[in-house]
């Protein structure tokens, strides 16, 4: 059976090739809600509402494991997808990135939280980061127009350095930060901009570290794939061209070799 994994947008496709390298094994489905985002600004109802449509669209594709490789979704609404359905692991981003924020940071790092406006409002990297260890020196901020930006391919280029300058350049220098928490799973994207205009900052990505979670969920209930013919399936709710390059880019293959679909879930 395969691991659903599902975001509002392009952003979670980030998870995919950590996962594709820790378990080459496990076929993956996909669901990326490309005609509805970005979650990050709207009401809990309505981003309650759209999870539980993909909640059912997943469990309705047999899938033996959900990963929420979506922030926003994993803030607001993993408790209501694991009373949904009781019989299936789910995993959110947020627990197991603060994990590793918890072990690797020292009580002197100053660590910056980027992410969607309504995870900041939440706090719920504060309130899991904290449960694990307390002490540790956190400073949050919302990135509104990063998604948007990046959703539309606006990546390489002057106007997303100048959008990341203008969150973080006094966020980053009043706060002193030295170590960024990237708490939306669209972040990954622009890691190479952030990584050229704030050098040496310490970057932790909430992307990466699902999938190491995924891996322990996995083991710990015996469910690894054998080798299967299953090829993993990418669908969108809208077919933009952006998603379909962005898939390319990430995955580095041609449209061709992926199975991309489009479903409509209204
Ligand atoms: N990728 C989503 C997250 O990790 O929060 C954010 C997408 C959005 O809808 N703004």
């Amino acid at each position: 059976r395969p691991i659903g994994f599902f975001d509002s947008g392009l952003g979670g496709l980030t998870s995919i090739p950590h996962i594709m390298k820790q378990l080459p094994n496990e076929k993956i489905i996909f669901f990326g809600d490309t005609a509805r985002t970005p979650y990050g600004s709207k009401s809990p109802d309505t981003i309650r509402q759209f999870t539980m449509q993909i909640g059912d669209f997943l469990v309705k594709n047999n899938v033996k494991m959900i990963v929420i490789a979506c922030n926003t979704v994993s803030a607001t609404c993993l408790e209501d997808l694991r009373k949904a359905y009781p019989d299936i692991p789910i995993i959110g981003v947020i627990s197991p990135t603060a994990k590793v924020v918890a072990k690797e940071c020292e009580d002197e790092d100053h660590i910056g939280i980027i992410a969607t406006k309504v995870t900041i409002k939440t706090n719920a990297y504060e309130k899991k980061v904290h449960e694990k260890r307390q002490g540790l020196q956190l400073f949050s901020k919302a990135c509104p127009a990063f998604v948007p930006l990046i959703e539309e391919g606006i990546i390489k280029n002057d106007i997303m350095d100048l959008t990341i300058k203008y969150y973080l350049d006094d966020f980053i220098k009043a706060n002193k930060i030295n170590t960024l928490v990237l708490g939306c799973t669209h972040y990954p994207l622009i890691g190479e901009n952030l990584r050229r205009i704030y050098p040496g900052l310490k970057i932790i990505s909430s992307s990466k570290e699902v999938a190491t979670a995924v891996k322990i969920e996995l083991e710990k209930r015996d469910m690894f794939a054998e080798e299967t013919q299953l090829k993993n399936v990418f669908y969108a709710s809208d077919l933009s061209e952006n998603f379909v390059n962005m898939i390319q880019n990430i995955l580095g293959k041609e449209e061709d070799e992926l199975n991309i679909k489009f479903k409509n879930l209204d």
